[in-house]
């Protein structure tokens, strides 16, 4: 059974997000989404065909927003987490032993209180990965000393229950604060400096009351939003509309549709990064085009007036993205790549001198 997967990383709060698919169902889901970064991770399931059916998140985190309403919003996802996180507004509470099918895979989640009351291990089918959220991580564990934490408890469902998993499951936790990406039950069973080894209940409680970590600089926000799972409305005011129907990719670039283009000319400023004799070579031009060779932009930039969002283009919509990394570097925020560049614009007849 082939699947597809994606560690994705959240720099601000060192989470780590999975997505998970079945490449044959094109059904997927994400384990702990990042607020900041749902335009992303929509981006990625757009280019991956993928349809999201249901976000999970391992508890109620403490250092970031989860992202889980802002894609149900976006996409119609359904929020999945622990009954016993004590957040409101999921769609799927979840208990011990639960499964969470997407196509031939499925997740079974299992308790694995002590970070937090609600702490849950997602187990990939039979045992190849654990997604063991802030319960176990790479030679370290959740901390124990807020929201619900208890070193006992942790122990127990560290030891219980992820370490009685086969030793080859490879471990994938919600963070790691050196850029490590993955582990295996057995090797944080013999090396884990908290638990792994000789280390006792006695050793580990011992280790844990003594971590001194400063708290999370998002926990004041992070937690009471979290326990809406995320809620939209619960952060403020939505962000302000964007001036088209933009399209971001996961190349991080704003796309704009040509037809969208042609139809909103002279609202905007038309960019054409291409060298001169493209510029009036076998594919033309879109008229009331101003010419500016990608190798110019940065020192012409000037030459652009504010007024007016931006549409660079080029032949084949590659160069012109870069445009767009450029112009906003040169301090304009309203900037967008035309999707597919001359060569789309020409397909669709649209027209060109
Ligand atoms: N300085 C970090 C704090 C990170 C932190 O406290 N992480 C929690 C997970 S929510 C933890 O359990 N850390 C365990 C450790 O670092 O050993 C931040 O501001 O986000
Ligand atoms: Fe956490």
């Amino acid at each position: 059974m082939t699947i597809v997967f994606r560690q994705l990383f959240d720099a601000r709060s060192a989470t780590y997000t999975y997505l998970l698919a079945d490449p044959r169902t094109r059904d997927a889901v994400l384990i702990d989404p990042v607020f900041e970064h749902a335009r992303r991770d929509a981006a990625l399931l757009r280019e991956l065909e993928l349809r999201l059916l249901c976000t999970l998140d391992t508890h109620v985190h403490a250092d970031h927003v989860t992202g889980a309403s802002l894609l149900k919003a976006w996409t119609g996802s359904r929020i999945a987490i622990s009954a016993a996180s004590g957040a409101s507004g999921m769609d799927i509470a979840l208990a011990d032993g639960d499964r969470i099918a997407f196509g031939e895979h499925s997740l079974e989640a299992r308790a694995t209180p002590g970070h937090t009351n609600g702490c849950m291990t997602f187990v990939l089918d039979g045992a190849r990965m654990a997604f063991t959220g802030d319960a176990l991580l790479i030679r370290g564990a959740g901390r124990t000393d807020f929201q619900q934490g208890d070193p006992h408890t942790l122990y127990r469902s560290i030891v219980g229950v992820i370490f009685t998993l086969p030793d080859e499951c490879l471990i994938f936790p919600a963070h790691d604060y050196r850029g490590l990406t993955a582990s295996s039950v057995g090797e944080e069973r013999r090396h884990n400096p908290r638990i792994g080894g000789m280390r006792d209940e006695h050793d580990f409680v011992g280790y844990m009351r003594n971590l001194h970590l400063p708290h999370p600089k998002q926990m004041d926000a992070a937690v009471p939003a979290n326990l809406k799972c995320g809620d939209v409305e619960a952060l403020g005011a939505p962000p302000e509309r964007a001036w088209a129907p933009l399209r971001y990719t996961y190349a991080g670039i704003d796309e704009i549709d040509p037809e969208w283009v042609a139809e909103h000319r002279d609202a905007v400023q038309i960019v054409d990064v291409r060298e001169p004799d493209e510029f009036v070579g076998a594919l033309g031009h879109i008229p009331a085009a101003t010419l500016i060779p990608l190798s110019e932009l940065p020192q012409r930039a000037g030459e652009l007036g504010g007024d007016r969002p931006i549409v660079t283009v080029c032949r084949s919509g590659g160069r012109s993205a870069q445009g767009v990394v450029l112009l906003k570097k040169a301090g304009f925020d309203k900037v967008a790549n035309l999707a597919g560049g001359m060569l789309a614009w020409r397909e669709r007849g649209l027209p060109a001198r």
